[in-house]
């Protein structure tokens, strides 16, 4: 598959033909891995396209920007405006959106500080991340033998480019394994995420998912997620989650924003519960695809139209 190309792209304060939005080799963050990003998903409402949780997504970019010692030259709110405006002007009606911050042209060398810093926002259809058939049929895991990084290595709740290296191991060791996606452990052995994605699952109609400690990405679906199955009744513990207690799970779910609510059937080669999508895992995954298309009102707070 390859990427659907649109119209335009924003870059450093304009907006230019996609096929334009180009880089020097010599790019730092290129050799280094000094960029921060973010992925954020728009999806078509009867209103007209709206952006799930677009100020979260931002706030976590500045955050990611501030730990990665870049200042950002723009403000949140024009940050936020560019895409709105970017999706309007490529008439997207549901789209993925990718806001790169990154250090360009200057200086080699591993102080980033002389290198500017640059900003774009790509716009693009971007279908299911773990395939087609992944919402509705569930995905095969491994768990990885790459481990997630420990804070005191790099904090794992930001988005940085470099980082993703770690995701990229573990998830061509899980496809070449035959696996359909990797489930890390963090350094002490806990289970902590997947590559692109964070981990829950339910055992006696509780749903448990790691911790901050267990070097997660503190993913703003997680937090959707834990609100909407609050709200649907249910307990939900942020505990440390051993892999027995994965292998001996009813159901299990895979959560982020290009990911969605992907339910897990097997890892490691064994079943989870009777090795088919759970129900509480499609019951909170069909209120997940209410809410980002402005089906419930009682979350439209996290919408932004595009108007
Ligand atoms: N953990 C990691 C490591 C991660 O990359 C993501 C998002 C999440 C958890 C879930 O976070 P959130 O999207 O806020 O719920 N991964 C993004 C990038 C995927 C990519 O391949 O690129 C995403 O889902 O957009």
């Amino acid at each position: 598959m390859s990427l659907k190309e649109t119209k335009y792209i924003w870059m450093n304060g304009e907006f230019i033909p996609w096929k334009e939005a180009k880089i020097h080799v010599l790019t730092h963050t290129l050799h280094y891995g000094s960029g921060v990003f973010e992925g954020i998903r728009c999806y078509k409402t009867v209103k007209g396209p709206a952006i799930f949780r677009l100020e979260d997504h931002i706030k976590r970019l500045y955050h990611s920007a501030e730990t990665c010692l870049i200042k950002i030259p723009y403000s949140e709110e024009e940050l936020c405006d560019v895409i709105v405006k970017l999706i309007k002007l490529n008439e997207l009606e549901e789209c993925y959106i990718r806001p790169i911050v990154f250090r360009g042209y200057g200086e080699m060398g591993l102080n980033p500080l002389k290198s500017p810093v640059e900003v774009a926002v790509a716009v693009w259809p971007w279908g299911a991340y773990l395939g087609e058939e992944s919402l509705r049929k569930g995905v095969r895991a491994k768990i990885s033998s790459y481990r997630r990084f420990p804070s005191n290595v790099l904090p794992s709740n930001i988005k940085a480019t470099g980082m993703y290296l770690n995701s990229i191991l573990a998830k061509v060791e899980a496809l070449n394994h035959g696996y359909d996606e990797a489930i890390m452990l963090d350094f002490r052995g806990y289970v902590s995420e997947g590559p692109g994605e964070n981990i829950f699952l339910v055992k006696n109609k509780t749903l448990l998912t790691p911790p901050e400690h267990a070097s997660i990405l503190i993913g703003i679906t997680r937090d959707s997620i834990i609100k909407i199955a609050k709200n649907l009744g249910y307990k939900v513990e942020e505990v440390d989650i051993t892999k027995e207690m994965l292998y001996e799970a009813d159901e299990a779910f895979f959560t982020g924003t290009a990911t969605e609510v992907v339910p897990i059937c097997e890892i490691d080669g064994k079943k989870v519960g009777d090795g088919k999508p759970g129900k509480i895992t499609l019951r909170i995954q069909s209120e997940y695809l209410k809410a980002v298309r402005g089906e419930n009102p009682e979350y439209e707070c996290w919408l932004t139209y595009v108007v």
